[in-house]
Formats: C-alpha cells, structure tokens, sequence
C-alpha cells in the first residue's frame, strides 16, 4: 500500500514526509524543481499492539506499515510538469495532499501569498486537467483504432464519455459513482482525481491551539463540503521535531505542549482506513503483530497473508476480539469464559481481532 503525498511547492510535503518517517531529507525555502523521489516505510501507530506485546513480552513486535512518497510540488497551469509527477505516484493508492497554511515570508509562497481554500482548489483544478487529458489521449487513440477498422470497446467509450463530463464540469472522479465493473475497466487508466484523499492544512507553531486548529479545518471541510475528502490540521515543522526526538524526550515534549498524541498519528490511522484497511492480530511468545487486510476479507484469505501453507491448509480460525481478550488479560481466561470463537473460511475478519489459526498441510 502507497500513499503519495501531493501539494504545491513549499506547503511542507517534505516536512511531513521527514515527520511520517523520521528521516531527515533537506527541506527548503525554495521550490524543489528536479529531485528523485523520496520514499519511506511507515509504522501504523497501534496501541493494542503494544499493550499486547507489555502482556506477551515477545522477542519481537511488528506494526502493520504503509509506504509514503514525496516528489517535487505540483505547479498551477503547468501540465508538462504535473504530468512529471502524476507519472510518478500514478500507483499510489491514496494522497495526502498538504496545504499551506502558514505564515512565513522568508518562504516563497509559489502563488504570491497564503491561502488555504485557492490553494487547495489550485491542486484539485490540477488534478482535473491532468485527468481530462487522459480521456483526450485514450479517445484519440480509439479513434485512431476506428479508423483502421479496429472495433472500439463499448464499455470503455462510454465510460470514459462519463469521466469527460464529470471532469469538464470541474467534478473530481471521486465524487461520481461508479459501479463496480466500471471501476474495474478504469483502473488501467490510473487517474489522479478518483484517488481517495486527506487534505492536511499544514499551520504555523503559533497557531497550534484547539481553536485555531478547528478553525482552520473547518474552513477547508466547508470547502469541500459534499465531496469525499477528510481533512485535518497539523503543524508539520513541530511533528518534524518530535519525530527526531527519542520516545522519551518526545513523551515530554508532548506533555509540555498538552498534547497526548502527535497529530501524525492521526493522519497514520485516516489514511489508512481511507484505504480501507484494518488489522488483525497475531500474539505469542516470539512475536505479536499486526497483519494489514482490505475490510471485509475473509478468514481463509487473511490466513494467507501470513502463509499461503496456512490459507491451502486452513481448517478453523480462533478468534477472539481485542476487548474481549483485555478483558480478561490471557487466553486461559478468555476460553474459561466460552469468547473465543471458532470461525470458518467465509468468516469476515474485523478490525482488532486476534485469530490463532489451525491448519493442516
Ligand atoms: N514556519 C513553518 N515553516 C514550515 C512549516 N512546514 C514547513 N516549513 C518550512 O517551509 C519550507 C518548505 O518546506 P518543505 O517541506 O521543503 O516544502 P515542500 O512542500 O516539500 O516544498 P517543495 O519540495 O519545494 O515542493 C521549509 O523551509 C520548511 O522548514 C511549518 O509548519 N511552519
Ligand atoms: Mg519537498
């Protein structure tokens, strides 16, 4: 799983990207104009996990991780540019798209001065147009076909007339439905607007207040109030900092700004459900684990993603829920007392379950 950061220059992609990941890529107050893309393996913050692994004390505790990218901005009115990089995360499965929303003048501001709503509606614009060329492109192409006497696909002409009118009106292919066979004849196409997507506005220090931050968000989710994307406010120089810091130095960094949590773990958890993942467990001596699956996958295919032996041979799952299973403390009590299920092959795997699969090879 690949999420893309997008953004214009200097809105603090890469800021965020170094607090994602607690890299240290340079960051500058110029726009970066050729770069190779950055890329970075992300925990998913999971407090089940480590409460799990203070019970097991395993030799080894792994998180369910996602992969971020960070490329150059993208660039108002410049098409060859953004083609450059749409190319680039045309594979990303979401975006994180930041939004500046700082004050700083020694910081280029790419458009002349901040703000938030014409910036983010600049990107999506972007989006749009970079999109509709696609349609152009594989029309032209059909026609091409016709002309040569090759039969052109139905389905997909039809289709792509539905893309080229949303787009033309200015609509996000991610706020049209599709039906499930018309997702399946686009996904070759790999448009950017159909992509599910986070809106961080990315605020100054000063501003990283209750108050300022639900404003701030709020301003934007009026924005974009009817469309499909989730928004939230962060402070990207700040998260940077505490990503650099060690868990203990950070643990009190965060009490003295009163803070429980850093505001990128949140944004973790809504990409990641923006997915449509979630986790299932795993617990024993040598290692607890979190196991990323798309929602609604069953048992005998969750099996698989830790074996495929497991998934051929699988017989039963031992299922218990995470709540049930803290309620207890361990398996001895949570059997005592009948909560851990057996489950079949069909059975739907829900977030948080810890399962213990039986097999036979
Ligand atoms: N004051 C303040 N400065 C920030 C914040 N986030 C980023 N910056 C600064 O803004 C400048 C640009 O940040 P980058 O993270 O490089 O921005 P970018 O979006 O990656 O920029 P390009 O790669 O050029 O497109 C740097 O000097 C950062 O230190 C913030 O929250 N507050
Ligand atoms: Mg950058």
């Amino acid at each position: 799983m690949k999420i893309a950061i997008i953004g214009l220059s200097n809105s603090g992609k890469t800021t965020i990207f170094n607090a994602l990941t607690g890299l240290n890529i340079e960051t500058t107050i110029y726009p970066t104009v050729t770069a190779d893309p950055h890329l970075g393996v992300v925990k998913v913050p999971d407090s089940r996990i480590e409460k799990l692994s203070e019970i097991y004390k395993p030799k080894k505790t792994t998180h369910a991780t996602v992969e971020y990218i960070d490329y150059i901005g993208l660039t108002k009115g410049d098409t060859e540019q953004n083609r450059k990089v749409f190319d680039l995360i045309k594979d990303a499965d979401a975006l994180v798209h930041v939004v500046r929303g700082f004050e700083d003048e020694s910081i280029i501001h790419p458009i002349g001065n901040v703000n938030p709503s014409r910036d983010a509606e600049t990107v999506e614009m972007e989006m749009i147009f970079g999109d509709l060329e696609l349609v152009e492109k594989r029309l032209e192409k059909m026609e091409q076909g016709m002309k040569r006497g090759k039969k052109p696909d139905e389905s997909e002409k039809r289709l792509l007339a539905k893309c080229k009118e949303a787009l033309e009106k200015e609509m996000s292919l991610r706020d049209i439905d599709f039906s499930e066979e018309e997702q399946k004849t686009m996904k070759h196409l790999q448009f950017m607007s159909i992509k599910p997507m986070v809106v961080v506005v990315n605020i100054a220090e000063k501003d990283l207040n209750p108050e300022k931050i639900k404003e701030t968000t709020s301003e934007i989710q009026a924005f974009f109030k009817g469309r499909q994307v989730n928004v939230l406010s962060l402070c990207g120089k700040i998260e940077m900092e505490i990503a650099q810091l060690s868990p203990e130095e950070a643990k009190a960094f965060l009490e003295d700004l009163r803070i429980t949590e850093p505001a990128l773990n949140k944004l973790i958890h809504v990409s990641y459900e923006l997915l449509g993942l979630i986790s299932f467990l795993t617990v024993g001596e040598d290692e607890v684990r979190a196991w990323t699956i798309q929602k609604g996958t069953d048992a005998q295919r969750a099996a698989g993603k830790i074996h495929s032996d497991i998934e051929r041979g699988f017989i039963r799952a031992e299922v218990v829920s995470f709540d049930d299973f803290t309620a207890h403390g361990n398996m001895a009590g949570v059997r005592e007392k009948g909560l851990l299920r057996l489950e079949g092959k069909t059975y739907a795997v829900k977030d948080g379950d810890i399962i213990n699969f039986r097999f036979n090879v």
